[in-house]
């Protein structure tokens, strides 16, 4: 069976772009595929984090896996920090890897500014540290929005380059980016991304926004000129509330011009809000069913499942770069 790899990073709020553009789609691939869903933390701590509000969001963000549908007896969910592998194949990577690779990365250049001498080193290492999430566990498909295309891009480089300097070791994965929802805008300004760390709170609809906020937040939200309600490249802003109502309601675009045809935006704004608040109400009863001592037993079965895969990986590793695993301490227990 061919295996998935994908994570989102237990910071800020959870939004309907996450969902749209990733959560979704793993929900949908885990019956073809042998699946692993990691709450990646360590990614997290690239960027100052309350210790423990991380905590709290890292317990919070497998809830909303498991609520989502990914099914904890099918997919294996877990957390990156549980997994040391993932720390020590990104050393490893690291020295394969360029800085001017790293250095490229539109996500660095957002995230780090113009002002490069206080930005911690992680920031610039975050997409190996994503590299070895992916390679570690010989991962054939990443379900992913178009904002992490790039990333993935230097994934394949750095596998790769590592088969051909040491010998065929890393499968060589292929990124999943659904045609709708890859790219879900930010409802205040459509000229950027629907983003977690955005400090504009009414750009985003979080997956645990009560009835009244995602109203208010749809009410709000940014049209483009002119009056028509159709699927429009040259229209992003109304483009983007189609495609939420058309994922939403499960429409084909045909069907959802027809029925907004000759209808308003406040119309469209109200019925994008219904159709939104009817998904989330169900998710968010099913995020408070899941209690702490189920989460973790559900978290812990799952490191350890991945741990043993990610291990053979590192083992192999290790051997071709020519540092001996058998005087680890705990070789015998393995
Ligand atoms: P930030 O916006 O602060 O950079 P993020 O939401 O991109 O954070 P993650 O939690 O790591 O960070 O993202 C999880 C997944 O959600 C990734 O696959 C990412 O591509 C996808 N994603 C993020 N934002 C959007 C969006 N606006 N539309 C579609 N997919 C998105
Ligand atoms: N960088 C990703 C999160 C992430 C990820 C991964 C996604 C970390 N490791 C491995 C897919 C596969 C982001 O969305 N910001």
């Amino acid at each position: 069976m061919k295996r998935i790899f994908s994570g989102a990073q237990p910071t800020g709020n959870i939004h309907l772009g996450n969902y749209l553009g990733a959560l979704r789609n793993w929900v949908e691939l885990q019956r073809e595929y042998e699946s692993l869903f990691c709450i990646v933390n360590l990614h997290a701590i690239t960027l100052p984090q309350d210790p423990q509000a991380l905590a709290q969001k890292t317990r919070d963000l497998a809830r909303l896996y498991l609520a989502s549908g990914i099914d904890p007896q099918v997919s294996i969910i877990y957390v990156q920090s549980d997994v040391s592998e993932h720390a020590e194949l990104a050393w490893i990577l690291n020295c394969v890897t360029r800085i001017s690779e790293l250095e490229r990365m539109t996500q660095f250049k957002d995230k780090a500014g113009k002002q490069r001498e206080g930005v911690g080193a992680g920031l610039l290492n975050y997409p190996v540290l994503m590299a070895s999430d992916i390679l570690l566990f010989q991962t054939d498909l990443v379900p992913i929005g178009q904002d992490q295309k790039q990333h993935l891009e230097l994934t394949r480089d750095l596998a790769l380059r590592f088969n051909r300097d040491y010998g065929e070791t890393f499968r060589v994965p292929d990124a999943f980016i659904p045609q709708a929802g890859a790219k879900v805008l930010s409802l205040s300004d459509p000229a950027k991304k629907m983003s977690k760390s955005d400090a504009d709170a009414n750009g985003s609809i979080n997956l645990m926004d009560d009835a009244d906020a995602v109203r208010r937040k749809f009410k709000r939200a940014v049209t483009d000129s002119g009056t028509a309600i159709t699927f429009d490249e040259t229209r992003p802003a109304i483009t983007n509330l189609l495609t939420i109502y058309q994922i939403l309601t499960g429409q084909t675009t045909l069907e959802v011009e027809q029925h907004f045809a000759g209808k308003g935006y406040a119309a469209l704004k109200s019925e994008v809000a219904d159709a939104t608040i009817d998904f989330l109400r169900p998710l968010q009863e099913r995020v408070r069913g899941y209690g702490d001592e189920e989460l973790d037993r559900i978290l812990a079965g799952g490191s350890e499942r991945a741990r043993h895969i990610a291990r053979a990986t590192l083992d192999d590793v290790m051997q071709r770069l020519g540092l001996d695993g058998t005087r680890r301490p705990n070789r015998a227990r393995e």
